[in-house]
């Protein structure tokens, strides 16, 4: 394993259970992400490669996520399964990781935030995973960055809700640390910590990747996790389904979700 963390990286990721590292990413590396964003974002969907989700904005109809395109695209492949983000993970997890999952969040301008939750609900099959967030865009506060409430995560699942986030009663009593990225910064989080983000409220797109991970020693679970998944949605893209809209298997998202769109305009 490489060593990418220092003692104090440890300590705060004991502390927080989140881990902010800036210019992980090199300014060429990150203009090949914002390329590579660029080709995935501009694919037609389809039924059985990688999923597109979309939502209406102000400005028409937008992406809101895409995923399940690790396999189809070999420059995110190799990044992101060979190379320094599975290693820094492998190193907060204190063995060997493998990637379980990976999406790009768009959220344009006036697209929609996520609700209080914790990932460890959605995720289904592993007992604890990490996530690395890729900055692409900056994401600010006016343009709906990340905010975590820290020192929660060893609560199991907190207060879940019927659409398995976190009941607003118990949120809204929560500190919450907002926490800015610009392109090329890596953030690190666990699966327990509670999260949620803001509508962009900005002109300007902002665009993360985020690949999650778990243990290899509790296997690998990715494509039952991908086919598990396009069955939910298949059930949640029927209209009259109380899911409809919903983007995960907790119903997070508070965008609104545009059902079998076939391509942005
Ligand atoms: O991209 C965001 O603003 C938050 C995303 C998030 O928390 C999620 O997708 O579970």
């Amino acid at each position: 394993m490489s060593n990418y963390l220092e003692q104090v990286h440890h300590r705060d990721w004991k502390d927080n259970n989140y881990l902010k590292i800036p210019s992980f990413f090199s300014d060429e590396e990150v203009t090949a992400l914002q390329g590579w964003v660029k080709d995935i974002e501009g694919r037609k969907p389809t039924h059985d490669k990688w999923m597109h989700h979309f939502e209406a904005t102000p400005d028409g109809t937008r992406l809101s996520r895409s995923e399940n395109f690790v396999p189809y695209h070999a420059g995110l492949e190799k990044l992101l399964t060979d190379g320094k983000v599975l290693k820094v993970v492998s190193e907060l997890m204190g063995e060997p990781a493998v990637l379980y999952k990976e999406k790009i969040n768009y959220k344009y301008p006036g697209g929609g935030g996520y609700a209080p939750h914790q990932d460890a609900p959605a995720y289904e099959f592993v007992t604890f995973h990490i996530t690395c967030l890729i900055s692409v865009d900056p994401a600010t506060p006016e343009s709906g960055c990340l905010s975590f409430s820290p020192g929660q995560y060893e609560k199991g699942f907190i207060a879940l809700d019927e659409q398995g986030c976190i009941a607003e009663e118990v949120a809204s009593e929560m500190e919450w640390v907002e926490v800015p990225t610009e392109p090329g910064d890596i953030l690190l989080f666990g699966s327990y910590i509670p999260h949620k983000s803001g509508t962009n409220r900005s002109n300007q797109p902002r665009r993360i990747i985020y690949v999650t991970y778990n243990a290899l020693s509790e296997g690998d679970w990715r494509e039952q996790y991908y086919e598990d998944k396009r069955q939910a949605f298949s059930e949640y893209s029927k209209g009259s389904s109380t899911q409809a809209g919903q983007i995960s298997k907790i119903g997070h998202f508070r965008g609104r979700t545009v059902l079998n769109h076939e391509q942005s305009d």
